[in-house]
């Protein structure tokens, strides 16, 4: 029997490359995300190329009732959940933080941090229950250190290194695995939802180097779920070799 996990985010970027990834690794694929249309038509490429069930689950993650409602339809099957890849996350704009905009900390902290928390509530005690599973948080270089104009977004990122360092101690009687993995920079629509639809100023965050892709990362997923059941790792911190970190970058312009 094939094994299940579940990607929040899966509509772009590193959760949908996970999400494929996993799926041609033999896992039964819950995906997740807003936009309905596109986990259609990722359930469509899945099942034309993979054997993997998959079942698609719209809904906004910083909506506790919407995450709860979505979680508690799952029929017995799919509540057999062994990995839970918390990746939904976003960044919103890079203004210093004396001139910050609420409402994109707001949407970081209930992104990144609330909404990676109501998943988690709902999968953990099924885990704790099973005394197995593995969760894999979608950390960032940004959760290791800060950057100019960083600010909320890093602070956000910094949460998901405590609560992963956290849940790691409090789910050790019960067998379950955490890991963290942190990227630098990934091209994905990361930076497009960072400047808020301006394609042109995110293609310059990834120009005169050789950023990071969505696969590089979907392929550290499968290197940890995929060790023996004795074997955890806790933290990756996976860069461009371009990028030293947040700040130095090899750019030939
Ligand atoms: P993308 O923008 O390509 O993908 C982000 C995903 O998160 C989408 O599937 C989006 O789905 C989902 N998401 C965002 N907000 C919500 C929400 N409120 N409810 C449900 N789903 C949501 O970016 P990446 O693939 O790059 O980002 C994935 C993770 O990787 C994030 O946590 C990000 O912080 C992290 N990361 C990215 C790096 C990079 O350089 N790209 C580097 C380090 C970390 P939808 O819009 O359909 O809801
Ligand atoms: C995304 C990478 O450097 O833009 O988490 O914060 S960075």
């Amino acid at each position: 029997m094939n094994k299940i996990a579940l990607i929040s985010g899966a509509t772009s970027g590193i959760g949908r490359a996970t999400a494929l990834q996993l799926a041609e690794n033999d896992y039964d694929v819950i995906i997740t995300g807003r936009r309905n249309d596109r986990l259609i038509a990722l359930k469509e490429e899945i099942k034309g190329n993979y054997k993997s069930d998959v079942l698609c689950l719209d809904f906004d993650i910083r909506n506790k009732n919407e995450v709860y409602k979505a979680i508690d339809s799952l029929s017995r099957k799919w509540l057999n959940i062994d990995v839970l890849i918390n990746n939904a996350g976003l960044a919103a704009g890079t203004e210093p933080i004396h001139e910050g905009d609420t409402d994109n900390w707001e949407k970081m902290i209930d992104t990144n941090v609330k909404g990676l928390l109501y998943i988690s509530k709902k999968i953990m005690p099924l885990m704790v229950e099973r005394k197995k599973g593995h969760i894999v948080n979608i950390g960032s270089v940004a959760g290791k250190e800060v950057y100019l104009n960083g600010n909320v977004y890093c602070g956000s990122k910094h949460a998901v290194d405590a609560i992963t360092k956290s849940m790691r101690i409090d789910l050790l009687p019960y067998n379950i695995r955490v890991t963290q993995i942190a990227p630098g920079a990934v091209e994905t629509e990361f930076s497009i939802v960072r400047f808020n639809g301006d394609k042109e100023k995110a293609k310059s965050v990834y120009a005169g180097y050789e950023p990071l892709i969505a696969n590089d990362i979907a392929d550290s997923v499968i290197y940890v779920v995929t060790r023996p059941a004795h074997v955890n790792i806790n933290d990756m911190l996976i860069m461009p070799t371009a990028q030293a970190n947040t700040s130095h970058f090899n750019k030939k312009l």
